[in-house]
């Protein structure tokens, strides 16, 4: 078995207390940060949701294993961030939207968005409308972006659009959004001009709005 095999178990079965030995030892084994994300971490939590809509997981193993993954993040995070880090490329609000507490992805997104030099100002999971508009006056984002892991909560991105259009300040920011069920069409349907698919490409996009 190989040490991402090991390292996608552990995330499955939710075991975080053997997940900084693990990831350590497969970073100095010479993996990519990216690939223990990409092909170990990201794949076990696919997983953890099939067997979740299975009814063969439920509700305490699905924050087990997001335990594990956070607990993998604290290692990795600090090799993601690029050399080029203190190029202060410019501002980016995110938040995961109304009604909706997943914020592995997202933190995921803050980790890349960080490491291509941009300030990014978190509000968390679960956000109000209104949130979203006090930090845009705050802050003065070029870039806006939504997290959304459910169905039923991407419903609430309209009201989140409208807030910022009704407060006048949607012609002042790039919106993007992305999440495991988003799509390029959901993206289209609402006017939103970044749609990505993975932080990577999310942090790629982001540098193309301010060159
Ligand atoms: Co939930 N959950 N969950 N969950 N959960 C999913 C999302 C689900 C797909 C599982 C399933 O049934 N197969 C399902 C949603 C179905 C749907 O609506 N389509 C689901 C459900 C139903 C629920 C509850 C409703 C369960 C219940 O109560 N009955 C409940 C909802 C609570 C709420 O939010 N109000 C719930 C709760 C939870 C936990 C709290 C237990 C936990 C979250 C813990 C946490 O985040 N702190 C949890 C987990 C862990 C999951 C799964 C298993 C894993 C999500 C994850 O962290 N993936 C998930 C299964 C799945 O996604 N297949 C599931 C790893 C992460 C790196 O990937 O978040 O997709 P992801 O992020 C990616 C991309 O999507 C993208 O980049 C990231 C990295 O490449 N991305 C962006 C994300 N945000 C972006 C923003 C951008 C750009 C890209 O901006 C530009």
């Amino acid at each position: 078995m190989t040490i991402l095999d090991k390292i996608y178990n552990t995330t499955l079965k939710g075991s975080h207390k053997d997940m900084v030995d693990l990831v350590k030892k497969a970073v100095d084994g010479g993996e990519k940060p990216n690939d223990i994300i990409n092909r170990a971490l990201s794949p076990a939590m696919i997983e953890v949701g099939d067997k979740f809509e299975k009814g063969e997981y439920f509700m305490p193993d699905m924050l087990l294993s997001a335990k594990a993954m956070k607990t993998a993040m604290v290692v990795l995070k600090p090799l993601l961030k690029g050399a080029d880090k203190m190029i202060e490329r410019g501002t980016v609000v995110i938040g995961t939207v109304k009604g909706d507490l997943h914020d592995i992805g997202k933190n995921l997104v803050i980790t890349m968005a960080e490491g291509q030099g941009f300030k990014v100002i978190d509000l968390g999971v679960d956000v109000d409308f209104t949130v979203f508009v006090d930090a845009v006056k705050m802050h003065h984002p070029q870039i806006v972006a939504f997290s959304g892991l459910l169905t039923t909560t991407l419903a609430n991105i309209p009201e989140h659009i409208k807030a910022l259009t009704d407060a006048g300040l949607r012609d002042s920011i790039v919106l993007a959004v992305g999440g495991a069920p988003v799509t390029r069409d959901f993206a289209d349907r609402y006017q939103i001009e970044i749609y990505a698919p993975d932080a990577s490409s999310a942090a790629r996009e982001f540098v193309k709005v301010v060159e």
